[in-house]
């Protein structure tokens, strides 16, 4: 078989770079390790920028995220019993939408299936060949069938354990790895959320997240310990701590039942540079991960998709390797600041083990510091909303 661009991974990466390149004549195939249900139960992002949502417009899949998608304006930051809003987009003229990732990934695959794109499920131990060379091929397995995939360029968007960051030799490639000494317990449960807006909050007891879905759709999240385990939160043990880390007027209102999600995911900040190696470009968390905290994991592999889609055009349509040749140094521009926001917005909320008195009192003057300074909440907001690509 045979494509243009070999895309491995179906996350939203590869499903929203496949369908890009289609929508601009760009012949691809996806290789997906599981099946589409399988993608689709993964609980994760919800808050889209605007480069996200114009790029969901350019490949003709936004009358849903339109319409179901919430508009937020801003969102609320807390410590202690104190409270203050970001305003998004008084500072920036632009909001968030709040979207799940699932609901964005069901809208990439029906898309790719009414356009009969072609998506490989259930493939088995995907190599990367040549990538250095003229004439990169994939090999991989289904159903212990072995096959072979020729193309021009390798688009490695397989997540974090994926198999693309690995094809590029160790020598030709430097890895920058933060591991928090954290995580963060999530919930998702069919209940009204506790207010139209998120609410980040800082609690001596560690940090809390309250968001949502849609009006009867809520996701909140509480700091745990590494070694902790859903199994080990009841649905009760897991409100009780959410009530005592945000504001007494927040846990008031909070409206509690079963869940029907529970699990715990690591913090992590990870980049790997280059994103490029011959003809293998990495994208999203392929390439780098950011603690949940600043809402930029999904967007940043936006952005990256954006460079990428850019550069193969210019290659096919205008016959210039000026932006493949760019690439890596585009996307890492923008990830870098991506990078610093997550990492320091997670600085600024959390409790950290080793943390001393000292430490916790420049916390709390960051947050009296943002709370009071327009300058620091426009900066934030503009962080927020997302840096322009
Ligand atoms: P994904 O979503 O990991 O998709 C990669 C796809 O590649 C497939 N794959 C392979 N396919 C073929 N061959 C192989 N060898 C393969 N190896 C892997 C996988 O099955 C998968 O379908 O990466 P992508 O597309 O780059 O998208 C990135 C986003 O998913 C990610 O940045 C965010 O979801 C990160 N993230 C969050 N971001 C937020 O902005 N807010 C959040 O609340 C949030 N929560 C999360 C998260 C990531 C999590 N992970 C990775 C554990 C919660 C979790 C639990
Ligand atoms: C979420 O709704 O899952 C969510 C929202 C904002 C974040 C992280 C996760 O910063």
């Amino acid at each position: 078989m045979r494509t243009q661009v070999a895309i491995i991974g179906g996350g939203p990466s590869g499903l929203l770079l496949s369908q890009l390149l289609h929508v601009h004549g760009i012949d691809s195939v996806v290789l997906e390790r599981k099946t589409r249900d399988y993608v689709l139960s993964r609980i994760r992002a919800g808050v889209l920028e605007v480069g996200l949502r114009t790029l969901m417009e350019e490949a003709g899949i936004s009358d849903r995220m339109n319409r179901e998608g919430i508009r937020h304006d801003g969102a609320m930051m807390s410590h202690g019993d104190e409270m203050f809003r970001i305003d998004f987009a008084g500072h920036t003229g632009t909001p968030v939408i709040v979207y799940g990732q699932t609901e964005l990934t069901r809208d990439l695959y029906d898309a790719r299936e009414a356009a009969d794109g072609m998506i490989e499920f259930n493939v088995e131990d995907v190599g990367i060949h040549d990538a250095d060379r003229d004439a990169p091929y994939v090999t991989y397995a289904v159903s212990g069938q072995s096959r072979r995939l020729d193309c021009d360029f390798v688009a490695g968007c397989d997540g974090f354990h994926g198999v693309s960051r690995r094809s590029i030799p160790e020598a030709a490639r430097r890895e920058y790895e933060k591991v928090y000494p954290f995580g963060w317990l999530g919930i998702l449960s069919e209940t009204a959320p506790v207010n139209h807006e998120l609410i980040y909050s800082n609690s001596p007891r560690g940090f809390a997240l309250c968001s949502m879905r849609n009006e009867n759709l809520s996701r909140y999240y509480v700091q745990c310990r590494l070694d902790d385990h859903p199994d080990n939160w009841s649905d009760q043990d897991f409100w009780d701590e959410l009530r005592r880390r945000i504001p007494q007027s927040a846990a008031d209102d909070l409206v509690t039942g079963p869940s029907i999600e529970k699990s715990i995911a690591p913090l992590r900040s990870f980049v790997t540079e280059p994103m490029r190696w011959g003809r293998l470009f990495l994208c999203g968390d392929a390439a780098h991960i950011v603690p949940p905290t600043g809402a930029k994991g999904l967007n940043t592999a936006a952005s990256d998709v954006h460079y990428l889609l850019n550069g193969l055009r210019q290659y096919y349509e205008e016959q210039d390797s000026e932006g493949i040749e760019r690439y890596s140094e585009r996307a890492l521009a923008r990830i870098w600041k991506a990078e610093r926001f997550s990492w320091n917005f997670t600085a600024m909320m959390h409790r950290f083990p080793d943390q001393t008195p000292f430490d916790l009192k420049m916390q709390i003057a960051e947050l009296e510091f943002l709370r009071s300074n327009e300058a620091a909440q426009k900066a934030m907001a503009e962080n927020y909303v997302g840096l322009p690509y």
